[in-house]
């Protein structure tokens, strides 16, 4: 089952892991710091074409596969978990269209996202309807070749950056049947505008927050897929993108793990390195094994969705899970192993475990990756 990254792919993560630790960590504290859009950090990964991982060639990205932009993720988010999120919510807020869009939408969209001229976001939450998504209450109607749009979304990483909007939202048929549609509403049209930005307790470069849809028109070919698709699209593309948030998980639990052992081998108590007391060398162990494990989970579903497996709902769900918890645990932990300088700004670690927390939140709380999870056993 195992699939291999290619030679190209393998150069690529040597570049990233470069320029992770030459340009990225350095700008880490700051970003967190000032809580502003890291325009630097999206111009670098523009430059570098990681944005253009995610995309299919024939729309000019690059074509990667999925283990490489997991790998990609993880690399970055050892120095900076909102740098990584940058690639991650390109593909999240993009993949919709690539599922379900058809050839011409794909051109009109895809190229520029792939440079990076353009960054994506995906609009499906809601004040009302967050972990139950098919609550949602934005509605989408049919008035000659337009849909309007009447709603509010919430909690939408990239509001008012992105200029391409995944939205999902309430259609009716001619019936009065109601269900989920998906239309793709750009930054410019009228009746649309962004709304409150959050203040956030981690991931503080990237930037949340409402997108407001007044009598928004739109073109009635921004519908992507048939009217009715919107849930089904919504739930196809949080599986393929939840292991994205596995892997920014995973990179925080081991830049924290690393930064814990460098400093149990300088730091010296009672006369000696406090990396020679088994108490901490038991602590640094038990993180090394949930890190681990959580990586071999996390690549597992990136062979996967390489292979071509056609469901991996389960395996993406408890990629999510497990390697978010364990970000949680071990950053704790790492906190612990620094003692008092691991709760100051002027280490990196109490950054690293807000930045974790929430991974255990976002696509999807790991409450319901566990229903998803126990829905699958139950099958
Ligand atoms: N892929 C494709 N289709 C799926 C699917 C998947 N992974 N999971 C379910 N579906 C389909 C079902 O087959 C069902 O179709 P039919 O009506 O034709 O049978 C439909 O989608 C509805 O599924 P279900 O009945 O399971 O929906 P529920 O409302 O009970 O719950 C959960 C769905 C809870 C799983 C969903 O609402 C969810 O994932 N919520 C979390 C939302 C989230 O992640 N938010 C974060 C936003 S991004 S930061």
């Amino acid at each position: 089952m195992a699939v291999e990254i290619s030679a190209d792919e393998k150069m690529m993560l040597d570049m990233v892991r470069e320029l992770a630790h030459d340009k990225v960590a350095p700008r880490a504290a700051e970003i967190d710091a000032k809580g502003e859009f890291p325009w630097d950090m999206k111009e670098l990964l523009a430059k570098q074409d990681i944005l253009a991982m995610p995309f299919p060639e024939e729309y000019g990205g690059l074509g990667s596969s999925e283990l490489s932009i997991l790998m990609t993720i993880e690399e970055l988010s050892k120095s900076c978990a909102t740098t990584a999120l940058l690639l991650c919510v390109q593909q999240l807020g993009s993949l919709p269209i690539l599922l379900a869009g058809n050839d011409e939408q794909k051109q009109r969209f895809i190229p520029r996202l792939a440079t990076g001229e353009w960054l994506a976001a995906f609009a499906l939450t809601e004040p009302g309807s967050g972990s139950d998504a098919g609550a949602m209450r934005t509605r989408a109607e049919r008035r000659g070749d337009t849909w309007v749009l009447n709603g509010l979304k919430h909690f939408i990483t990239n509001a008012g950056i992105a200029h391409i909007n995944t939205v999902f939202a309430i259609t009716e048929d001619e019936h009065g049947k109601r269900s989920t549609s998906l239309f793709v509403v750009e930054a410019d049209r009228p009746g649309f505008r962004m709304g409150k930005i959050e203040n956030k307790m981690g991931i503080r470069g990237s930037q949340t927050g409402e997108l407001v849809f007044e009598d928004c028109v739109i073109p009635a070919e921004n519908l992507i897929g048939k009217v009715g698709d919107g849930f089904k699209i919504a739930l196809a593309t949080l599986d393929r993108t939840r292991p994205g948030i596995a892997a920014q998980a995973l990179g925080i639990a081991q830049g924290a793990l690393d930064f814990a052992v460098q400093y149990a081998k300088e730091r010296v108590q009672f006369g000696k390195p406090i990396i020679e007391n088994q108490a901490i060398q038991f602590m640094l162990a038990d993180m090394d094994i949930k890190v681990e494990a959580a990586r071999r989970l996390v690549y597992h579903v990136g062979e996967l969705m390489d292979a071509g497996v056609s469901r991996f709902t389960r395996e993406s769900a408890i990629a999510k899970t497990y390697a978010s918890d364990i970000a949680m645990e071990v950053t704790n932990d790492a906190l612990q192993i620094l003692g008092g300088y691991g709760y100051m700004k002027e280490f990196p670690v109490e950054r690293m475990m807000r930045d974790a927390k929430i991974c255990q939140i976002y696509e999807g709380t790991n409450q319901i990756q566990r229903m998803v999870i126990a829905r699958a056993l139950t099958k």
